[in-house]
């Protein structure tokens, strides 16, 4: 045999090892991750958690997977962003409140804030990111969309290879090119024709610049879109937002009703659920100058408004439905993709929301002024509670949602988004924690379109996905020792197995909240504790914390030494809520 024969045997050798590795890169043992993450929707606004909002691509997620029912998240932006990305409690990870450093500019905090860690208000040195520990494992990693877990540390620094949204600020002006950025700089970023740009659609376009890049390495992904859908300022296209005025106009108390009758028709809620009274209007101040205070403090009746400020409203709601149906069909385009590159069983999917529907701060919803010279990776970040309403009239109605409009819609249709649950955004109570959460991953969950009533909590996906990636959570990294997880994969629950878990807990500007077992205790921010069977009694109307004074007490011990523990306490301004209210606004 002369050479060139051995020649072709070992270049065959060679190419059908090659192409093996090549078959084993195309159908991973790890499965790609793919976090989506809404922004301030409420519980019930997804057509499959029992809302009228046309979410078709979430629906059929749900059906082909799971809808978890007892779902939380941290009941605010930036809390629920760091609790997601590190598995710890937001505290932990130096984010209780916002991103600006509470720990340096209070009294007492000392020459670098150490006096109060739970509040620097960017990622510390004591967390590891889902990416970060993803990457050990071998995964590409990309972030999509909102960051706010530090002005001044991006994405890229904390584990992600690719990022393409905003840094700072809590939102951008959806119709707004120039507040985006891409990092690394100097990668490919899309640009578009003037009038083309919409932040939901831009995101998604970079997400699947990734998805594409990813597949041509061969290696495993780990993603994490986080839209801006559907926090304020609203906006939509108009295509999206097609006959919602309609719907809308029916008023908020209809839609309550609607909704809870459809929750417990899907199976979703219990059919003795009962609807909660419409909820306090959470900043009386604002309502007052605005004009929309009543007498008992809560939302209005729909009914008792004037005809032109329900015409308003009702338009505020059909934006907001707008850009979540926005959201929604973004969402069909990366599943499209995933499907025709034959990727979609292998992914393991997420979507859930950062917190509860948003009531900032009274029922008729603020009108913000334009940035007038945006800069790259900067959003939104102004104080709102100060700002004017403006009553849509006329030729304006049909431009609300549209570039130069910058509203928010309110109190009350956040109480509506929240159906059947108490207050919003911010607080411990079930409007403020609960979420939506759908998993689909055909390849490694079997049952389909099933619900599950395991609780579950942000600091589950950090564990979820070193289960699944086979990854492990590092002790120490970058020479920092790193605060062991809190939470538990959620793997066991895909399977339907019952969890064992000691308690979950919760503080945001002194609103606080105990979960263990079917017990909750919950606070506001300058109230007494109320104690809730949350087996009969998930709405938090039946407050037994008068008749169970020893469960009270041995909860709220439970809660204090929780919240030493994980830098809830001390909190800046003193032990006083109200200050820490005051320095959160
Ligand atoms: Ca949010």
């Amino acid at each position: 045999m002369d050479a060139s024969p051995r020649l072709s045997l070992l270049l065959a050798g060679l190419l059908s090892f090659l192409f093996a590795g090549i078959g084993l890169a195309a159908s991973p043992t790890k499965p790609n991750i793919l976090i989506i993450l809404a922004d301030d929707l409420g519980y019930s606004d997804l057509g499959c958690y029992g809302g009228e909002i046309r979410t078709p691509n979430l629906d059929a997620l749900a059906a082909d997977g799971l809808r978890f029912t007892q779902f939380y998240n941290c009941a605010r932006c930036c809390p629920a962003r760091a609790s997601l990305l590190t598995g710890l409690y937001p505290h932990q990870a130096g984010i209780g409140l916002m991103t600006s450093d509470r720990g340096a500019s209070f009294p007492g905090a000392g020459d670098q804030g150490e006096a109060f860690p739970g509040y620097r208000g960017s990622l510390n040195d004591s967390c590891v990111t889902i990416a970060q520990v993803l990457k050990l494992a071998g995964y590409r990693t990309g972030a999509f969309g909102k960051w706010h877990v530090g002005d001044s540390v991006p994405p890229t620094a904390r584990g992600f290879d690719d990022f393409y949204g905003f840094i700072r600020g809590y939102a951008v002006d959806s119709w707004e090119p120039r507040m985006m950025i891409r990092l690394p700089e100097g990668r490919p970023q899309r640009r578009y024709a003037p009038g083309e740009f919409f932040a939901t659609d831009a995101i998604t376009d970079h997400a699947l610049d990734f998805l594409s890049s990813a597949r041509q390495s061969g290696e495993p992904w780990m993603m994490y879109v986080a839209y801006q859908a559907a926090h304020f300022p609203v906006a939509s296209r108009p295509e999206d937002m097609t006959g919602y005025a309609d719907i809308y106009n029916r008023g908020w108390d209809k839609i309550r009703e609607q909704r809870l009758a459809r929750q417990k028709e899907l199976g979703l809620l219990s059919s003795g659920t009962s609807l909660t009274p419409r909820s306090q209007i959470p900043k009386p101040a604002a309502a007052k100058r605005i004009g929309s205070l009543t007498e008992d403090g809560r939302n209005p009746a729909w009914d008792s408004l004037p005809a032109e400020r329900r015409t308003d409203l009702a338009q505020r709601m059909s934006v907001y439905a707008g850009m979540v149906s926005g959201m929604d069909r973004n969402i069909g385009r990366l599943v499209a993709d995933l499907r025709a590159s034959g990727q979609l069983d292998h992914t393991l999917i997420f979507f859930l929301s950062d917190n509860g529907a948003c009531a900032e701060w009274e029922p008729f919803g603020f009108e913000m002024a334009p940035t007038p010279n945006p800069q790259a990776g900067t959003g939104l970040n102004q104080g709102t509670q100060a700002l004017p309403n403006k009553l849509y009239q006329g030729d304006d109605l049909a431009k609300m949602g549209a570039a130069g409009t910058l509203p928010s819609y309110g109190s009350g249709w956040a109480n509506a988004c929240n159906t059947p649950w108490r207050l919003y955004k911010h607080y411990g109570h079930e409007g403020g924690i609960s979420s939506p959460f759908i998993v689909h991953w055909p390849a490694g969950i079997k049952a389909k379109g099933e619900f599950r009533p395991q609780l579950g909590h942000l600091i589950d996906l950090m564990a979820t996905c070193i289960d699944v990636a086979g990854a492990k959570y590092p002790a120490d990294y970058e020479g920092h020792t790193i605060l062991p997880p809190e939470g538990m994969s959620l793997v066991p629950a895909f399977a339907n197995q019952t969890s064992d878990r000691a308690y979950l807990a919760w503080e945001h500007e002194g609103n606080r909240a105990i979960r263990e077992g079917k017990w909750k205790l919950v606070s506001t921010a300058d109230g007494p504790w109320e104690l809730y069977d949350m087996e009969i009694d998930r709405v938090e109307m039946n407050n037994l914390a008068g008749r169970e004074p020893e469960r009270v007490k041995a909860m709220s011990t439970q809660w204090d030494a929780w919240a030493i523990r994980t830098h809830v306490l001390p909190r800046p301004g003193g032990a006083s809520s109200a200050a820490a209210k005051k320095a959160a606004d």
